[in-house]
């Protein structure tokens, strides 16, 4: 896979060169170029930003060089990448006002040969480089969160890393990504239960004698409770939004205990809540 990233701040992405996405660089499965947007500024002053036409508050990043860069990376043949194997990139455009990121979106990208990241600063990019590019490119304009980040780095990590460790080969066969909460189909879309490992007595504090009795049903068992329970308590809309059908006699006795009823259409809910969509 190829991955550009446009930025002002080049030196925000040196962690790509560090562990999973560092190896799979040096690996050569992974072909990460990241740019510097004010190589395509010609002022002395380098200029990105201007003030926003309407009035308000900030500065917005000005077209020209996003434009400059975006063409010069479009047209960088002279090897065999995927440009030249005619592929069009996804154009990936961190934003707050952008679709979720979420495991479905990773996969998705990760299927694709060729991503160019553009994190903005400021207020964000002059929404004419996203009408341009969209007439040429798969434009994606995504958010990491429901939270206001300074710019749109932080979020190109994120999300190359959720790339990156779905790539073939990547990841070894001990840390294998089959039973990734939210990975779609996995676990019945609930979160993991805790994990433990040697010594088998840390600060007086025991493993539950469970996962020491060898019984792989009662195990099991134990670990899908744990997990219902861990749901239940960070993230009440996934029990909501369940398929009853996902869920067996056992995680319905279980979710009855964590104070969980069922509605007339199977679904869960708690007494005097309302249902979210
Ligand atoms: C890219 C610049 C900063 C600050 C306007 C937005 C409602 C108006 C942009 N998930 C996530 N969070 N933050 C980002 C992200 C922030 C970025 C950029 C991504 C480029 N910024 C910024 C303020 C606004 N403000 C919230 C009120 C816009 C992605």
């Amino acid at each position: 896979m190829r991955i550009d990233v446009v930025t002002i701040f080049p030196e925000y992405l040196e962690p790509l060169n560090v562990s999973l996405v560092g190896k799979a660089r040096a690996r050569g499965q992974l072909d990460v170029r990241v740019h510097d947007l004010r190589s395509w500024t010609h002022d002395r002053h380098h200029t990105v930003d201007d003030t926003p036409y309407g009035g308000g508050p900030g500065m917005v990043m000005k077209p020209e060089p996003w434009g400059e860069a975006l063409d010069h990376i479009l047209t960088t043949g002279g090897d065999d990448g995927p440009e030249a194997a005619g592929e069009r990139p996804v154009l990936v455009v961190p934003t707050p006002s952008g679709e979720p990121f979420t495991q479905e979106l990773a996969v998705e990208l990760s299927e694709r040969p060729w991503l160019v990241f553009t994190p903005a600063r400021y207020e964000g990019i002059d929404r004419r480089v996203i009408e341009e590019y969209g007439e040429r490119l798969d434009v994606r304009e995504v958010s990491i969160g429901d939270y206001v980040l300074a710019g749109g780095e932080a979020p190109v990590l994120v999300m190359v890393e959720a790339v990156a460790r779905l790539l073939p080969g990547v990841l070894g066969n001990a840390e294998s990504h089959r039973d990734d909460s939210f990975a779609p189909g996995a676990m019945a879309d609930l979160l993991e239960g805790p994990v433990f490992t040697k010594p088998p007595e840390w600060r007086g504090r025991g493993i539950p004698e469970v996962l020491l009795s060898g019984h792989h049903g009662r195990i099991a068992r134990w670990r899908r409770d744990q997990a219902l329970a861990r749901t239940s308590a960070n993230r009440p809309d996934l029990i909501a939004r369940c398929d009853p059908a996902a869920l067996d006699k056992r995680d319905r006795a279980t979710l009855a205990e964590l104070g969980w009823q069922q509605g007339t259409d199977g679904r869960f809910g708690r007494p005097g809540e309302a249902v979210e969509e």
